[in-house]
């Protein structure tokens, strides 16, 4: 019988998360292609502009200026005592175009000194393969992962990157939030739809050449850096029934399966039952090539890495949708609000690491959590972010209950360290850092770096292991 866990383990690996596109900039610099992120003037929620226009404002163009300013940032960190920081390649300074038959050496090089100051300054890189980043030419082109050629493509960059990294990077992760498919299959898989298509067919597809391609990565992962982990990332903010009503139960349980069924596929390595039922009531048909299942079921990942945020409540007959903090249904009158809609439920964090850990039985990773809040500078140039510390400390409390509880968890990796573009809505008025960046959502400001309250918080709660929780 496993023993009872009362506190974090000595290797429990704690830090931020970013992504390349919300915090670079750069955005074409040193032989960099066009990734889709810079196509979203308002975020992967709102409208994609398939030609970049001139004379318009696109935050990520040169987001926080991280490309240029990556050492400050992580001498930041590391006074904060971060033992981890995950960050993701974008796939288009590597292949530009993403079919290339060689790597851009620039962005290569780039990586290798990112990943080398965050060793240097005691962090474990923790490495997304892709978030929010597919190279546009393989939209233009190929259609995107509604075409299986992009499997070959996500091959070759993944053997590029593992073998260049094999020595500094173990910890990996393939596709960010891959359920996003669901709710923004422009954003999580460039998809875009041409008009008449039965976009269930067309999402669905896309995921299936996903998972073949998760296995497939993951294979090559095994050969190249056997001594590395492996995970798959899915955006699992959780969401309960509006009443005890059954049929709110019920349809509650189909909604929450419509983003298991990502997990289901990349860790028990197979579809779930229920597939067959839901692909059928959409007439959908899905084409698998010969071996794509054995595929799926032979190559499966090390652990689960997922974003936490926030729960709602689902009413039935209601309508499915969400953003990027999960799905979104009706408002919970028991819990708190952000400006965003956000609702705040440490609670229902511990639920949902039990909820997964009983499902699954693997290894767990908190890759993204945190508070997007309007910040203000006091007279005395200060950020009183008492809210954000409240919302890190009842997480991270829940955590350590989920722990007794009997959950393997492996880290915590706070979602937006340092304030970025935000990726649903690209403002900067939504900040999530324990260092504030001036810069607003116009694109104006010095880009000076700053200390929040929360900062000094977060570095004690590190230092301390969580001890003081
Ligand atoms: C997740 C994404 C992140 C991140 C976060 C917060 O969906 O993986 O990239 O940005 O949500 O969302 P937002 O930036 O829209 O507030």
């Amino acid at each position: 019988m496993k023993k009872l866990i009362t506190k974090f383990p000595k290797d429990f690996m704690w830090g931020g998360a970013i992504a390349a596109n919300q915090a670079e900039g750069a955005y074409l610099e040193d032989g960099k292609g066009l990734d889709i992120s810079a196509g979203f003037p308002n975020g992967i929620k709102h409208d994609y502009d398939q030609v970049i226009e001139e004379n318009k404002f696109y935050p990520t163009h040169e987001a926080i200026d991280f490309y240029h300013r990556y050492k400050e940032d992580l001498a930041l960190m590391e006074e904060m005592n971060f033992n981890a920081f995950r960050t993701s390649i974008n796939w288009s300074r590597i292949y530009p175009n993403g079919d290339d038959l060689e790597p851009n050496e620039a962005g290569l090089k780039y990586y290798d000194d990112l990943f080398d100051e965050m060793i240097k300054r005691g962090m474990q890189p923790i490495v997304t393969l892709s978030h929010y980043e597919t190279p546009v030419h393989l939209v233009k082109q190929y259609g995107s992962w509604r075409n299986r050629k992009l499997i070959k493509f996500f091959l070759n960059y993944c053997e590029t990157v593992f073998e260049h990294y094999k020595d500094k990077v173990k910890y990996w992760l393939t596709f960010n939030e891959i359920n996003n498919m669901r709710r923004m299959p422009g954003g999580a898989g460039g998809i875009f739809f041409k008009e008449g298509e039965n976009q269930q067919q067309v999402i669905y597809q896309a995921s299936h050449n996903m998972f073949v391609a998760n296995s497939l990565s993951i294979k090559l992962f095994k050969e190249i850096i056997p001594e590395g982990q492996i995970g798959c990332m899915l955006s699992l903010s959780n969401t309960y029934p509006n009443t005890c009503k059954p049929e709110d139960v019920f349809e509650t349980m189909e909604l929450r399966r419509r983003s298991l069924m990502f997990g289901d596929v990349m860790i028990r390595g197979e579809y779930p039952s229920y597939t067959a039922r839901i692909w059928d009531e959409e007439g959908i048909e899905i084409h698998m090539e010969p071996g794509d299942e054995e595929i799926i079921k032979c190559h499966t990942v090390d652990f689960l890495a997922f974003s936490y945020y926030r729960t709602s409540t689902h009413k039935f007959g209601q309508p499915f949708h969400g953003d990027t903090g999960g799905d979104q249904g009706t408002p919970n009158p028991y819990i708190e609000t952000t400006p965003w809609g956000w609702q705040i439920d440490p609670l229902g964090l511990r639920y949902t690491l039990n909820e997964l850990y009983d499902r699954y039985q693997i290894p767990l990773f908190v890759v993204e959590n945190g508070l997007g809040q309007i910040d203000e500078i006091d007279e005395n140039g200060d950020i009183n972010d008492d809210y954000r510390i409240d919302y890190v400390r009842d997480h991270v409390k829940a955590m350590k209950e989920a722990l007794r509880d009997g959950v393997e968890i492996m880290g915590y990796t706070y979602w937006g360290p340092i304030d970025i573009v935000s990726v649903g809505t690209g403002e900067m008025k939504k900040r999530y850092g324990f260092i504030y960046v001036d810069r607003d959502n116009e694109g104006n400001g010095t880009m000076e770096r700053r200390k929040k309250k929360s900062f000094h918080w977060y570095a004690e709660l590190i230092r301390n292991n969580g001890k003081n929780i």
